[in-house]
C-alpha cells in the first residue's frame, strides 16, 4: 500500500494505524457477546485483584527470596544456582543477578504506578547486582530478561526524571548497567557464520579456558533471532552501533538460510556453517505387508504415536512386520525453538522502522499460514516437506501466536486458535507444556507461563469484544485457585493432578500481570502512554520513537516481488476494516470452536493429512521423498528377482516393498549412549560371560546405580510381552527376557513392571544383528510419560540374545548383572599377588605341628613375578571388538 513511503514515515504510519486499529474499536458500544458486558466497576475489582496478586508475587520474592535470582515458592528462599540441584538447561537464565527484580522493574513504573518501589529496586539493582559473575548464561534469557529489564527500567527513570517527579539523582546508570551487559553477550556472536553461541560466561566470554562453555555447535532459531529488539535499542539509546549489527546479522543469516522453497525455518541451526540440524522427530511404527500400493501414506495422528499406514496392494499379509522408526528430520513451527524469531521480525519493523523486517515476516506469515496453520491448530512440519505434520502434540509457547496475528491484523485464525487455546485451559485449568490435537495433556507441567493472557489481552484490544475480559478474569481465577501458595505463586507440575513446582519464573512477575493488568485497564487509568511503546517478548517495553532516533543499519532489501500485495502486507488494519459494521464477528468465528474438547462436542476425526506421492509441492520422486524421511524403498522387481531369482509379474512400475533403512538405532546425532552389560553372574559363568547391551531413554538409570541391579532370568510370556503376561508368578522378582517387536518397548515394559518384574532384557528380533555390527541405541518411550517405568532396561542385540537364551536352556537357573560396562565386575586388574609354595623346613612349624600327617606347605613371596589364573582375570565379552558406543 504505501510502499514508497521513506522508512521512518512508514513506522510512524504504521505506529499511528496500530494505535488507531487496536484502539478505535473500543470506542464504539460494544455489546457482550458471550454474557454481560463488564461494568466499570467489575473492571475495577478485578484490577485490583490483580494488584493484590501481584503484590503478593513480588513481596513474597523481595522479602525471601532477594538478591537471589528467583523465588522457591513452596521452600519460601531464594534459587541460587549452584545451591540447588541443577535442572539443566532451565538453569542457565539464572546468572546470580537478581534476575527476578531487574525483570519487574519497569512493571513498577509503566503499569503500577509503584513508583517508590520502583526507585528503591533501582538502587538496589545499582548497588548489589554485579554482571561479571564467573557463571555460564543463555545468551538468549540473559538477553530478553536482563538486558530486556535494564533497558525498559531505563526508559521508565528517564520518563520519570523527565517528569521531574522522581529519580532526579538518576544519570544513565541503568543504561551502562546495559551496555556493559551488552558487551559481556558481544563474544557470543564470534562464530564464522554470525550466529550467535547460545552460553557465555559472563566473565570468561566463550574462547577463554575458564569459561566452561564453547564448544556447543547448535542454537535454537528463537535463541538466535530474539535479540534485535533490545540490541538494536541498546545501539540507538547508547549511541553505539555494534549492538544492533551483530543481531541484524545473526536476523539475516536466518532469513538466508530459511527453507527457500517453503519459506519457514526449523527450529535448531548449526552456529558454524548455518545447516539446519536434523533431530530426532518423531518414532513411527510401520506396517509392512508384502506389496504396497502407489505409496499412498495417510499421516494419523492417533493419541500417542504418529503411525504411517501403507495402502496395500493386496490381501496378503503374510511375513507381515512392525518397524519402529526413528524420523531424522528439521521440523518447524510456531511454537518452542522458533517463536520470538517471528515476533522480532515483526516487531523490528514497528520498534526500527526497517520495512526489511516487515517483508521478511510477512514472507514467514505467508508460508506459516499455508503449511503450519491449520485452524485452530498450529502444528509443526517438516521443513522440507512442509505439507506433512510432524507432531500430533502442540506446545503452549505458540499461544503467543494470535497476539502477533493481532498485530498483523489477521483476527480470524488468531480468535479460532485463541478459542481452541481457552477450551483447553477451562479442560485443565492450565495450558499444559504440552497437548495433543484432541487436546489431551501430553506434558503436563505449567511453569505459570503468560503467552495465553498475553494473547487475550491482545484480542481484547483489537476486538474490543468483553469476551476476552472474562477470558482474563478466569485466569485471574485459576492463578488464585491452583497456583498461589502461602510464599508467592507455585509453577504446576502436572495440570493432571495439579501438584505444585518449587519454581516460580521470573517471566511470571515480568509479563504475567503486565499482560492481565493492561487488559483491565483503560488507557487513561495508565501512567504512561502505552501506545509509545512496543512489548519485547518479555514484555519490556520500548519507546516506538527510537525508529527516528538514529538511522537503522545498512541493510539489503528483499525482493518486493515476492511479497503478496494484500491488504495487510503495509499496515495493520482494524477490526473495522475486517468486519465493518459487524460487532458480533468474533463471536461467529468462535461459535465454531466451542465444544473442541468438552460434552457435547460431535465425535471428531483425528486430523489426518493425506499425501499422495509424488509430492508436487517438493516436487522430489517418491523416493527420494521417502528417504529424505529415512524410509527407502525397494522396487519388487529387485527384491523378488533377489529372492527367488526371477522377476514376479506382479511387479510394474509403482509397487515398492518398504524396506526399512532407519530405525531406533540411528540416533540422533551426538547423542550419547552409555554402553551397558548384562554379566552372567551365576556357576558355571561367574562372571565371565559379559553381553554388551544398550540403556533406554526410560526406567531405571543405571548408571546411578553403584553395584547394578542383579537378578535371575526368566522369560516372558508371550515372548514379545506385548499382550497380557501369563506367567507372572515365574516373573516375580525375576528380570524378564522379552522378544523386541509388535508393540513399544514401553508397552512391555510397563506390562512386565506390572507383572512382578524387577528389570527387563529386550533381545532383538532381527536374526544376526550384533554390537558388533551396530552402533548401540536408546531405546525410546512411546510418547507418553514414562515416569511410571521404574525398573532398569536393556537392549541386546540378536546375537548376544542368542547366548543368553542358550545360557537359560542349558541351566535352567542364569543369575545376571545389569550395569553400566565402565563397572563390569572384576574388570578391574586383580592387583597381583605373586604366591610360591615349598615344603616346610624345621623350625618353620610349630611345636605339635610336624606330627600332622598333612603335607605343610609354606607360603611366601616371590621375586619372579609367575602369572597366575586368580579366576577373576578380564572376561572375554561378546563380541570381542564391539565398538565403544553407537552415534
Ligand atoms: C518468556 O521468557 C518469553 O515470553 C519468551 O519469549 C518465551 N517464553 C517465556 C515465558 O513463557
Amino acid at each position: 500500500m504505501e510502499r514508497n513511503r521513506g522508512e521512518s514515515r512508514i513506522c510512524e504510519w504504521f505506529a499511528t494505524v496500530l494505535v488507531a486499529a487496536v484502539f478505535s474499536y473500543l470506542l464504539l458500544e460494544v455489546k457482550a457477546h458471550d454474557g454481560q458486558a463488564m461494568t466499570a466497576e467489575e473492571k475495577s475489582k478485578i484490577r485490583d485483584q490483580i494488584l493484590e496478586m501481584f503484590d503478593h508475587a513480588y513481596n513474597s520474592y523481595m522479602t525471601n527470596a532477594y538478591p537471589a535470582d528467583e523465588l522457591m515458592p513452596l521452600s519460601c528462599r531464594g534459587r541460587v544456582r549452584g545451591l540447588e540441584p541443577n535442572r539443566g538447561d532451565v538453569d542457565d537464565s539464572l546468572g546470580k543477578f537478581s534476575l527476578t527484580l531487574i525483570d519487574t522493574l519497569d512493571t513498577l513504573v509503566q503499569l503500577l504506578n509503584k513508583l517508590e518501589e520502583f526507585e528503591s529496586g533501582v538502587k538496589k539493582i545499582l548497588s548489589d547486582v554485579r554482571l561479571d559473575n564467573d557463571i555460564v548464561v543463555s545468551v538468549f534469557e540473559t538477553n530478553i530478561r536482563v538486558l530486556g529489564g535494564l533497558l525498559g527500567a531505563h526508559v521508565m527513570a528517564d520518563v520519570l526524571k523527565q517528569r521531574g517527579e522522581r529519580m532526579q539523582w538518576y544519570r544513565d546508570e541503568l543504561l551502562y548497567m546495559a551496555k556493559e551487559l551488552g558487551y559481556r553477550l558481544l563474544p557470543a556472536f564470534n562464530t564464522t557464520s554470525g550466529l550467535p553461541y547460545p552460553r557465555i560466561n559472563l566473565r570468561y566470554g566463550i574462547v577463554n579456558p575458564l569459561s566452561r562453555t564453547g564448544t556447543e555447535s547448535d542454537t535454537c532459531t528463537a535463541c538466535a533471532g530474539t535479540l534485535i529488539l533490545e540490541f538494536a535499542a541498546l545501539s540507538r539509546l547508547s549511541g553505539e552501533r555494534i549492538f544492533e549489527e551483530q543481531a541484524r546479522k545473526a536476523m539475516d543469516v536466518l532469513w538466508e538460510k530459511r527453507q527457500k522453497g517453503s519459506d519457514l525455518v526449523g527450529t535448531v541451526i548449526n552456529i558454524h556453517n548455518g545447516d539446519w540440524v536434523r533431530r530426532a522427530g518423531f518414532l513411527v511404527s510401520v506396517t509392512c505387508f508384502g506389496e504396497v500400493e502407489n505409496l499412498r501414506f495417510a499421516f494419523t495422528a492417533v493419541p500417542q504415536q504418529l503411525r504411517i499406514k501403507a495402502q496395500l496392494a493386496s490381501d496378503n499379509r503374510e511375513n507381515s512386520s512392525i518397524y519402529n522408526i526413528l524420523f531424522l528430520m528439521t521440523d518447524s513451527g510456531v511454537g518452542a525453538g522458533i517463536d520470538s524469531y517471528y515476533e522480532y521480525l515483526m516487531k523490528a519493523y514497528i520498534l526500527l522502522g526497517d520495512k526489511v523486517y516487515l517483508e521478511r515476516f510477512n514472507t514467514h506469515y505467508s508460508a506459516i499460514m499455508k503449511y503450519i496453520s491449520q485452524p485452530p491448530l498450529l502444528l509443526n512440519v517438516h521443513m522440507h516437506n512442509p505439507t506433512v505434520n510432524v507432531r500430533s502434540w502442540m506446545d503452549s509457547l505458540l499461544a503467543f501466536f494470535p497476539g502477533l496475528q493481532v498485530l498483523r491484523g489477521d483476527l480470524k485464525p488468531a480468535i479460532e486458535t485463541h478459542e481452541m487455546l481457552y477450551q483447553v485451559t477451562k479442560q485443565h485449568n492450565f495450558l499444559p507444556e504440552a497437548f495433543t490435537t484432541e487436546f489431551r495433556v501430553h506434558w503436563g507441567q505449567h511453569p505459570l507461563r503468560p503467552e495465553f493472557a498475553e494473547s487475550t489481552y491482545f484480542l481484547y484490544k483489537a476486538t474490543g469484544d468483553p469476551y476476552y475480559l472474562k477470558v482474563g478474569q478466569s485466569i485471574v481465577e485459576k492463578l488464585n485457585a491452583h497456583a498461589r501458595v502461602p510464599c508467592g505463586f507455585a509453577a504446576v507440575q502436572d495440570v493432571r493432578t495439579g501438584t505444585h513446582e518449587d519454581r516460580m519464573d521470573s517471566f511470571f512477575l515480568a509479563e504475567m500481570f503486565k499482560y492481565l493488568y493492561l487488559l483491565f485497564s483503560e488507557k487513561s487509568q495508565l501512567p504512561i502512554d502505552i501506545d509509545d511503546y512496543i512489548f519485547t517478548t518479555e514484555a519490556h517495553l520500548l519507546p516506538v520513537s527510537l525508529s527516528t532516533s538514529q538511522p537503522p543499519c545498512q541493510t539489503n532489501n528483499t525482493d518486493p516481488q515476492a511479497l503478496e500485495d494484500d491488504l495487510f502486507s503495509y499496515s495493520c488494519p482494524s477490526a473495522q476494516t475486517l468486519f465493518p459494521n459487524n460487532p458480533t464477528f468474533a463471536k461467529t468465528i468462535r461459535d465454531g470452536y466451542k465444544y473442541l474438547t468438552g460434552v457435547g462436542r460431535a465425535q471428531q476425526a483425528s486430523p489426518v493429512r493425506g499425501i499422495e506421492l509424488p509430492l508436487h509441492d517438493t516436487g522430489l520422486e517418491p523416493v527420494e521423498f521417502l528417504k529424505s524421511m529415512g524410509i527407502s524403498l525397494t522396487p519388487l522387481t529387485e527384491l523378488i528377482s533377489a529372492s527367488q531369482g526371477s522377476a514376479s509379474q506382479d511387479s510394474h512400475k509403482g509397487f515398492f516393498k518398504l524396506k526399512l533403512v532407519a530405525e531406533v538405532t540411528q540416533s540422533p546425532e551426538h547423542e550419547e549412549v552409555v554402553p551397558l552389560i548384562v554379566q552372567l553372574i551365576s556357576p558355571p559363568f561367574l562372571g565371565q560371560t559379559v553381553l554388551t547391551a544398550g540403556p533406554a531413554k526410560f526406567g531405571l538409570d543405571l548408571t546411578k546405580q553403584e553395584h547394578g541391579v542383579k537378578g535371575r532370568i526368566v522369560k516372558s510370556s508371550p515372548y514379545t510381552a506385548c499382550g497380557s503376561i501369563e506367567n507372572p508368578v515365574a516373573l516375580q522378582g525375576h528380570i524378564a527376557l522379552a522378544l523386541r517387536g509388535d508393540c513399544m518397548f514401553a508397552v512391555k515394559a510397563r506390562r512386565l513392571q506390572e507383572a512382578g518384574a524387577i528389570g527387563v532384557i529386550f533381545i532383538d528380533h532381527r536374526e544376526g544383528s550384533s554390537s558388533a555390527e551396530t552402533p548401540l541405541f536408546q531405546m525410546v518411550g512411546d510418547g507418553e510419560p514414562t515416569d511410571d517405568i521404574s525398573i532398569p532396561l536393556v537392549f541386546l542385540f540378536s546375537k548376544e540374545g542368542a547366548m543368553l537364551t542358550n545360557a537359560l536352556q542349558e541351566q535352567n537357573n542364569v543369575d545376571v548383572l545389569l550395569l553400566p560396562k565402565e563397572k563390569q565386575l572384576g574388570k578391574e586388574k586383580p592387583e597381583k599377588l605373586n604366591i610360591k609354595f615349598r615344603l616346610a623346613n624345621d623350625g618353620d612349624l610349630a611345636e605339635g605341628e610336624m606330627e600332622s600327617t598333612t603335607i605343610q606347605l609354606v607360603l611366601e613371596p616371590t621375586e619372579s613375578p609367575t602369572e597366575m589364573n586368580t579366576g577373576t582375570q578380564e572376561t572375554c565379552s561378546f563380541p570381542q571388538d564391539e565398538p565403544e558406543s553407537g552415534p
